[in-house]
């Protein structure tokens, strides 16, 4: 059995996409809670393929349950690929959780979701630029009128590279490679990325005594401690600046105003 975790913001429109994909009935809702239990169902035209309509989550450091559900079931559940449902009209707050699912070392498909109301908008996207940016599969679809459906299938159900952790800068990349040596023989190889990251970031969920010995954890804290001075900032807020400033780099590529469209004529 392939499984297909879809993850996603909350109201990116998962259940919808959820229903649309597998036939099933299910609520759909803004209620808060209303996908707190797991929900599974067979991919329409393939009795091999399980979906999992997780909770809807902002970021893989957990802070509520939803959180907690849907990383737990990323990280220690079988799973073959992620499907993330991306609300096209929030692409850039969306984007925070996608730079991170891509450090799961899973294959990550973007269902690039409610496109039918960025076609109406002003402002229009290029997917050919967010799709090499991510170096992700993006696949346009709506999830309430059905289009782009049939592709998405198609999608995720064609053999996927796993995803490329996004890259940070220079300074802070030298101090995540010295934690991903020490971590090799500690934690699955395929998440050795996340692991790194979550080290870095001090999260208090990872028992990092369970990872490093006390040495390497000294020596590790120290590299830390001196990268936080440089640049007079916490490690969580590091990383998550990171993140932003690298999510603004390809949303400059991406947006596209359609008034430009105009001066380019002359
Ligand atoms: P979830 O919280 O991620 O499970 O999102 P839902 O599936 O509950 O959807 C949230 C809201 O967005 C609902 O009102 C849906 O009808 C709506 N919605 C979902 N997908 C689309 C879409 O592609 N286009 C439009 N216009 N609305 C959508
Ligand atoms: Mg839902
Ligand atoms: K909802």
């Amino acid at each position: 059995m392939t499984v297909i975790a879809l993850v996603g913001n909350p109201n990116s429109g998962k259940t919808t996409l959820f229903n649309a994909l597998t036939g099933m009935k299910q609520k759909v809702g803004n209620w808060p809670g209303v996908t707190i239990d797991k929900k599974e169902g067979i991919l329409k035209g393939h009795n091999d393929v399980k979906i999992v309509d997780l909770p809807g989550i902002y970021s893989l450091s957990p802070y509520t349950a939803e959180e907690v559900i849907s990383r737990d079931f990323l990280l220690h559940e079988k799973v073959d690929l992620i499907l993330n449902v991306v609300d096209a009209t929030n692409l850039e707050r969306n984007l925070y959780l996608t730079t991170q699912l891509m450090e799961l070392g899973l294959p990550v498909v973007v269902g690039l979701n409610m496109m039918d109301i960025v076609e109406k908008n002003d402002s229009q996207l290029s997917v050919a630029e967010l799709q090499y940016g991510l170096d992700l599969p993006v696949v346009e679809i709506s999830a309430t009128t059905g289009k782009g459906i049939d592709g998405l299938i198609q999608a995720v159900t064609t053999k996927q590279n796993c995803a490329m952790p996004i890259v940070f800068s220079k300074n802070v990349e030298s101090t995540l490679l010295e934690i991903t040596e020490r971590l090799f023989n500690a934690v699955p190889m395929p998440q050795l990325r996340y692991w790194t990251v979550k080290v870095f970031e001090k999260d208090k969920k990872v028992n990092v005594s369970e990872l490093l010995d006390s040495d390497n954890k000294a020596y590790v804290d120290g590299l830390i401690k001196q990268l936080e001075e440089q640049l007079e900032d916490d490690s969580e807020s590091i990383v998550a600046r990171e993140r932003y400033d690298w999510i603004e780099t390809l949303m400059a590529s991406v947006s596209i105003e359609m008034n430009m469209t105009d001066s380019i004529s002359d």
